[in-house]
């Protein structure tokens, strides 16, 4: 698996987006290292849409105890939910495999995805590092 690495987390949302889905395969050349590259303030960056599932991926400080909040989800056929996740201090995923859910959040990140559900269920969420230990949840379609 990846180096689960804990970025600080203030550069963390700053830096999180652009190299999330980066592979660190070329790095070779780049003529003009970026020498002024102007700041970006940290908190605009993460604005949650208006009307967003807010799921907080919890471990408390990293202590061990892990937990989605709320951990029970309910939606109804056909609704469109945007999600906001957001990994307290520890590296989450949201997972449903029957729905094809796998979304990772790092330390410190939210994540804004879209679903639509399409069909009525009962489905399991989980996180995958976090399953054994309890991060566990449930999403249900009526
Ligand atoms: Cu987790």
């Amino acid at each position: 698996m990846k180096n689960k690495t804990i970025v600080g987390v203030l550069s963390a949302l700053i830096v999180t987006s652009s190299i999330a889905c980066g592979s660190s395969g070329e790095e070779a050349e780049s003529p003009s290292s970026a020498a002024q590259t102007t700041k970006e303030p940290p908190a605009a960056a993460l604005s949650i849409p208006e009307g967003a599932v807010q799921v907080i991926n919890k471990d408390v400080g990293g202590s061990g105890k892990y937990e989605f909040d709320p951990k029970k989800l309910t939606f109804e056929v056909g609704q469109e939910v945007t999600f906001a996740l957001t990994a307290e201090t520890e590296f989450h995923t949201f997972t449903v495999n029957e729905l094809g859910i796998d979304q990772e959040m790092d330390a410190g990140e939210t994540k804004i995805f879209n679903f639509t559900f399409s069909k009525a269920g009962v489905y399991k969420l989980f996180c995958i590092p976090h399953e054994s230990l309890g991060m566990v949840g449930e999403i249900v379609v009526e």
